[in-house]
């Protein structure tokens, strides 16, 4: 009877991994990403900025602040370039924020990026070496397939159809 039993373990268990995968791709494909740029007292660089990012939906915020380090009530922007060449224009992002604005220097935009590179800069006189680019890579293509999963089980079985002494459980995936 053990060994009869066993398919059923093995089973339920491919099955609830499946489940617990399809769930996971759910709440990937429902996350949103949060892109975050920070500007201190430098006007050479940003404070940090984003490398890479999946195409989709992004919230995009920019700070500047004193949490940040900008303890001089610098102002800055995040331009995001609508004209070079080579670079995806395809949103419009352009932030102007202070440590001392009404937003406290902390905005937040919505946009959807699409695959390729973006470059950024900060447009405040002085600032063009606040610059850097963006590389969007496509989303994977998402899977909802369900894994196939069978199993049986070969062995020798007595008259009430119960395995006797060792018998084998094949499962595939
Ligand atoms: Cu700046």
């Amino acid at each position: 009877m053990l060994a009869v039993a066993l398919p059923t373990v093995w089973l339920s268990g491919a099955g609830a991994a499946a489940q617990s995968q399809s769930q996971s791709q759910q709440a990937g494909q429902a996350a949103e990403q949060t892109l975050v740029w920070t500007a201190d007292n430098s006007y050479t660089e940003y404070k940090s900025a984003p490398a890479t990012a999946t195409a989709g939906p992004v919230t995009i915020v920019f700070e500047t602040n004193e949490s940040t380090g900008n303890t001089f009530g610098m102002s800055h922007t995040l331009t995001f370039d609508v004209s070079s060449p080579g670079y995806n224009h395809d949103v419009n992002v352009n932030i102007m924020a202070s440590p001392f604005d009404t937003s406290g220097g902390r905005h937040e935009v919505q946009v959807n990026l699409t695959p390729g590179t973006y470059r950024y800069y900060c447009m405040i006189p002085g600032h063009a070496g606040m610059v850097g680019e963006l590389v969007v890579t496509s989303a994977g293509p998402t899977d909802t397939t369900p894994p196939q999963v069978s199993a049986s089980v070969s062995g020798d079985k007595d008259a009430d159809g119960n395995y006797v002494s060792s018998a084998s459980v094949t499962v595939s995936a």
